[in-house]
């Protein structure tokens, strides 16, 4: 479904075998060194989802090689098969693949209470689709507009193996995540909590 010019939901576009496996992969990505951390902002506030990245490393505002704002190790490489995954999803969504390569993986765990509030990813000096994809507890997303962080905003529920697809006009529109829904996951894949794994294209110098 079309929710906005640009923003594609697929409700459960992996199935369970397929959301198993990239849960045992994001168990891996979150060990140390350059695991799961707590992002920091440029104001002292924390913020309540844990966060792991693979090929750059986001920080409040910008992207790095390494863990700049934590244990300063090598940021994990970009697995090669999370590249085909965002080709497929993009040809999924729009009927055709994005031209350029997707090169980061931000993978966002949600505990109970954890949530994210309205913001833009303009960090990226690329005008490609980013890949949202959900394991777990669903959530309420809230999907807003360009210009404003404010109302008219959209509420549209994740579930677990849910893709979205925000670019065009949709790729800096304001965006948040206000609340999970605790205990929905599927019992069969065996995790407390959400993870929201979003792939993205740098636009950075290999
Ligand atoms: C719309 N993550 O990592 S995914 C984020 O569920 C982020 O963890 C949320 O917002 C999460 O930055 C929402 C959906 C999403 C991701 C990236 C977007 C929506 C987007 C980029 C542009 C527009
Ligand atoms: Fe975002």
């Amino acid at each position: 479904a079309e929710i906005a010019p640009g923003a594609v939901h697929v409700p459960g576009w992996l199935g369970p075998d397929e959301q198993r496996r990239l849960l045992a992969d994001c168990r891996a990505w979150a060990r140390p060194p350059a695991g799961l951390r707590t992002v920091t902002m440029p104001n002292g506030g924390r913020m309540s989802v844990r966060s792991v990245c693979l090929g750059w490393h986001w920080y409040p505002y910008g992207y790095a090689r390494t863990v700049v704002d934590g244990d300063g190790a090598p940021v994990k490489p970009f697995p090669a098969p999370l590249g085909d995954l965002a080709r497929r999803a993009v040809t999924e969504a729009y009927g055709e693949p994005c031209a350029e390569p997707y090169d980061i993986a931000l993978v966002n765990f949600y505990g109970e209470g954890a949530a994210m509030g309205m913001h833009r990813d303009a960090d990226e000096r690329s005008a490609a689709p980013v890949v949202s994809l959900s394991l777990g507890d669903a959530c309420v997303f809230r999907f807003g507009n360009p210009g404003t962080r404010t109302r008219p905003w959209t509420d549209v529920e994740l579930r677990s193996g849910d893709l979205f697809v925000f670019g065009g006009p949709s790729r800096l529109a304001y965006h948040g995540v206000p609340r999970t829904r605790p205990g929905t996951a599927p019992p069969a894949l065996g995790l407390t909590g959400r993870l929201n794994i979003t792939l993205r294209v740098s636009g950075l110098p290999g």
